[in-house]
Order: C-alpha cells, then sequence, then structure tokens
C-alpha cells in the first residue's frame, strides 16, 4: 500500500495535462511524410487516429476503406502541421486540426467524409483552389453526407470557399446531405473570378448551412443557383454575416455596390431560412453591404421567418411564408417585400461591437461570437494507447505457436545444461 501511494499521487499530479486534452483523441500512429499517411490510412481500423508530426506536408491522397466512425487525419498538435492540400476517397474520413495551404477535395461517391477544425487558408487568384471542394462530380454521381464544421476559412480563394457540386443524405439519414456547420468566414474578396464564400452549383438534397460566422469579406457569400430539379431539403439558419465591408479588386467591378451575401435561386422544397442575422453594414454606420436575395421559380414549403437584414426582396415567383422578420430597406426595382417584415434600421443588438448580435425580442442569431471556437486546437493529446505485439491478425496463430516452440527449446537446453552439470559433478567425485 505504501508503494502505491507515491504512485497514486503522481497519477494526480499529471491530470491537468491529460484533462486538457480530453477532447483530443490519441494518436494511433504518427507519421511524417505524404505518403506515410496514405499508407497509414490504408492499414487503418475504424476509430484509428493517424498523427501529422509537426512539419510541412504535400498533397495528402487518401482512401478510406471503413465502416463509421472511420479514420480521422490529424495533426499531433493542433495547426502545427500544414499541408498542401488533401483528396479524400472512400468511405468516412476525417480531416482535422490541418493548417490547409491547397484545397480540400471530397472525392465523387464518397460517403461520410468529414472536414472539422481546420485552418484554410486561401492563395489567391490564380492558384486554381478552392478551400473544400465537395464532389467534382455531375448528377447521378454523388457525395453522401459530408460534413464542413467548425473550420476557420481565412483569405481569397480561386474561386469560392466552398463549392458544392452534388450532395444527399445517404447512409447517415439524420437530414444533413452536406452539413456546413460552425465555421468562420473571413477575407473573400470578388476579383472578376465570381468569387464566393459559399456556392452551390449541381443539385442535391438536404443541403444544411447553420451557425456559420461570415464577416470582413466582399463578394457574394452563400450563393444558390443552377439547380435542377429542387434542392429538397434546404436549411440556412442561425447564421452571422456581418461587415461586408471590401470593396471588388479592381474595384471597378462593383464602384458603388457589395453582391449578395445571402442570394438563392429556386427551385427549392421544403426549406427553412430562420433565424439569420445579416447586418452588413458597421453598427451605427451608413455604408451597407449587398441584399438578401431570393430567386426564381419552384419555391414550395419554404418558410423565411425571424430574420434581421439590413436590406432584401424576392421576385414574385420566389413563393416563401414567413414572420418576425426585420429589414432595414427594401430592394429598389422590380422586386416585392419579403414576408412578414417590418422596417427597423437600428435593432437592439445586445453588444454589436463585441459580437453579440442577439436580440431580446428573439430575432435574428441565437449565440455570440466570443462563445464560438473556430479552427485548430493546440493541445497536446493524451498519450497513444500500447500497441499490441502483433497487430496482424493472420500471423497471430502461428506467432503463439513460435512462442511455444522457443519456449520447448529453451526448457531443453536448461535441462541439457542442468543434466551436463549433475555429470560433471558426479564426475568429480
Ligand atoms: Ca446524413
Ligand atoms: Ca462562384
Amino acid at each position: 500500500m505504501r508503494r502505491l501511494l507515491p504512485a497514486i499521487t503522481l497519477g494526480l499530479a499529471l491530470l491537468p495535462s491529460t484533462a486538457a486534452a480530453a477532447d483530443l483523441p490519441a494518436c494511433t500512429t504518427t507519421v511524417s511524410s505524404a505518403e506515410a499517411a496514405t499508407t497509414a490510412v490504408d492499414e487503418a481500423a475504424p476509430g484509428d487516429v493517424v498523427c501529422l508530426a509537426d512539419g510541412r506536408y504535400g498533397t495528402l491522397t487518401l482512401h478510406g476503406a471503413t465502416e463509421a466512425p472511420g479514420v480521422t487525419v490529424t495533426a499531433a498538435l493542433g495547426g502545427r502541421a500544414t499541408v498542401a492540400g488533401a483528396m479524400l476517397e472512400g468511405s468516412y474520413l476525417t480531416l482535422s486540426g490541418l493548417r490547409m495551404t491547397g484545397q480540400v477535395t471530397i472525392g465523387r461517391s464518397s460517403v461520410g467524409m468529414t472536414v472539422d477544425r481546420n485552418l484554410l487558408i486561401g492563395q489567391g487568384k490564380g492558384s486554381g483552389n478552392y478551400g473544400v471542394f465537395v464532389c467534382p462530380a455531375q448528377p447521378p454521381d454523388h457525395c453522401d453526407d459530408v460534413s464542413i464544421t467548425r473550420n476557420r476559412f481565412v483569405g481569397r480563394f480561386d474561386e469560392d470557399a466552398i463549392r458544392a457540386n452534388v450532395y444527399h443524405d445517404g447512409p447517415d439519414r439524420d437530414d444533413n446531405g452536406l452539413l456546413i456547420e460552425g465555421n468562420e468566414f473571413t477575407g473573400n474578396v470578388e476579383y472578376g473570378g465570381h468569387n464566393d464564400v459559399f456556392q452551390s452549383v449541381w443539385v442535391g438534397d438536404h443541403l444544411v448551412i447553420r451557425r456559420n460566422y461570415v464577416h470582413d469579406f466582399g463578394g457574394q457569400g452563400i450563393f444558390v443557383k443552377d439547380q435542377a430539379p429542387a434542392i429538397d431539403g434546404l436549411v440556412i439558419d442561425d447564421n452571422l454575416i456581418v461587415h461586408q465591408n471590401r470593396p471588388c479588386d479592381p474595384k471597378s467591378l462593383c464602384p458603388t455596390w457589395q453582391l449578395s451575401p445571402l442570394q438563392i435561386f429556386g427551385p427549392i422544397s421544403n426549406g427553412s431560412i430562420s433565424h439569420n442575422t445579416i447586418w452588413t453594414k458597421k453598427p451605427g454606420g451608413s455604408e451597407g453591404g449587398g441584399p438578401v436575395l431570393l430567386r426564381d421559380r419552384g419555391w414550395s414549403r419554404v418558410k423565411y421567418s425571424d430574420n434581421v437584414i439590413v436590406d432584401g426582396a424576392r421576385e414574385a415567383s420566389a413563393q416563401v411564408t414567413g414572420t418576425h422578420n426585420t429589414r432595414c430597406s427594401q430592394t429598389t426595382g422590380p422586386w416585392i417585400a419579403l414576408p412578414g417584415a417590418a422596417a427597423d434600421c437600428s435593432p437592439a443588438f445586445l453588444d454589436a461591437a463585441n459580437g453579440d448580435y442577439r436580440q431580446a425580442d428573439g430575432r435574428g442569431v441565437t449565440w455570440k461570437v466570443a462563445d464560438q471556437s473556430f479552427g485548430p486546437i493546440s493541445a497536446p493529446r493524451a498519450a497513444a494507447p500500447a500497441q499490441p505485439a502483433m497487430r496482424d491478425n493472420r500471423s497471430s496463430g502461428w506467432g503463439w505457436f513460435a512462442w511455444l516452440v522457443i519456449a520447448a527449446l529453451a526448457a531443453a537446453i536448461l535441462a541439457a545444461t542442468a543434466a551436463g552439470r549433475a555429470t560433471a559433478r558426479s564426475g568429480r567425485r
């Protein structure tokens, strides 16, 4: 018992650091090259965590071939592995904690891919890289159950921060086909390349864009267009889009206006656009952002409620229902009012200067910036569990046999040696 006490005390002393990393799974294995990461993923089992040691890496080409929860590829220490891009193919891969200087591509016909808590840095005009390109494909091909969560997207991409072609609520029937939740986007600029924060191009179902923070940017924000048939299941809820203040480059592309922070074209069925705060001018300032626009035909069962926007309107064909909306001004021209909208150019945000755009009346966003965390976490991970002596199940039976043979030989040698000593002793006698 006395011996146990110092050990227990030492264990308690180590607790704070492991507790700090409690949310971060331990590394199953750690690699230091892109090629080794590919191999480690090939050999991984569901639940394994492949860590990248601090350093710079080329493009990761990863093929997942497991069931959920799949394989995580992450930085040993969040943000300390810089990666030039990633291609995720197959099934159930999570890319996490990395500093990405090139495009993440969600491969055609993949299932269950997740991009979580990375820092994605735009490389600008001519770089040829989006932040995340979901499914470079056309129908009938699609990518199922993609999640893009809690990342930081910074700067100018070529062309969009996120481009989504085709998406589908697949084996995991949770009403998310493509989930874009809790991300921060900043620094987008229109430079003549149709540079949007998010663009959906082809079609899909269950597109969910929720609780994202888009700020200090130019160009378009969230842009959905060109789909046929309708997107079944569209959720754009609880997003905060503020400070749309970056001029076009060159400024002559939009000399006196900003593009739309949220522009959605039909056809859309079964949708919700609710609790967004799109206050694209500075609190107390006069310069405005662009208008929120709902356009084109084929809208059915779409609700537009509890939104707070500077400016916006819809085309008559974009039929939506809704209540409790605030707007400062209505877009001029051949547009009609968004439903249930009351004019208010000075909404009572709780503390806009400090990122709290909530309101006592419940309209707009339900969260404040100070409570959020985006991008990699730099806490150390728990120690990796001990590796079993033999991981290859195919050889385990022969492994035991080999140990038995070695043990038998050792016993025979010991017996022979003992017998030899006995003989020598008896000889001396
Ligand atoms: Ca799903
Ligand atoms: Ca675009």
